[in-house]
């Protein structure tokens, strides 16, 4: 199995992202992305990658230990951002400290199951589309990939989505068939209530 934790935003913020992301299609460059829709987007905590089913009870346990040490906190989905010429996110403000915390302990949970430390340096984001690797191609289509994702990531730069409470923990499977990722949360734990 494919798995993640991660935190899911919910609807009204969802629906916020969403209006505000929905002019961006007609941008220069828009078209060339595959854009990610609003009934999967997630903030991801970390990432798992393949996990054999009996390691499950293992894991869920640690998840819940995890869940159980650290508070529910108040986020906003605000700002956007690119990873190079690959990705266009939304940013998270708010206790993004708390959000850190928590992902650097699924993390841990995760390297002691699995015995591999986690590379995944925690830059808390929603992905709002991808772009094929312009890798191996001219810098002068990387730089236009990279400047039409910088146009993109400017349009959406002054969003500020409604606050919310990131109050619980999911553990996502992710499947890929048919050419486009499905996730869906296995079990999820509430978060402590420190008031
Ligand atoms: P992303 O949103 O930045 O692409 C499920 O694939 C989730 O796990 C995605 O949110 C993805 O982050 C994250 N992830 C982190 N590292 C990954 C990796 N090496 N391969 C696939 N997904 C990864």
């Amino acid at each position: 199995m494919r798995l993640f934790v991660a935190v899911l935003p919910p609807g009204e913020a969802l629906q916020g992202l969403s209006d505000a992301v929905a002019p961006l299609h007609g941008l220069p460059g828009a078209d060339r992305l595959r854009w990610t829709t609003v009934e999967g987007w997630h903030l991801t905590l970390a990432f798992l990658g393949q996990v054999p089913a009996e390691r499950l009870p293992e894991l869920e346990t640690a998840l819940a230990a995890v869940a159980e040490a650290h508070p529910a906190h108040r986020l906003r989905i605000a700002g956007a951002g690119r990873f190079g010429d690959r990705v266009l996110w939304a940013g998270v403000e708010g206790r993004t400290w708390a959000l850190r915390g928590l992902a650097e302990a699924v993390a841990g949970a995760a390297a002691e199951l699995t015995g591999e430390a986690d590379a995944f340096a925690f830059h808390p984001h929603l992905t709002l589309a991808r772009a094929g690797s312009s890798r191996g191609h001219r810098r002068a289509v990387q730089r236009v990939a990279a400047a039409e994702l910088e146009g993109l990531a400017a349009a959406l730069a002054d969003y500020r989505g409604p606050e919310w409470e990131a109050a619980e923990l999911h553990l996502m499977k992710s499947d890929l068939a048919g050419g486009f990722a499905h996730y869906e949360s296995l079990r999820s734990w509430a978060l402590a209530d420190w008031g």
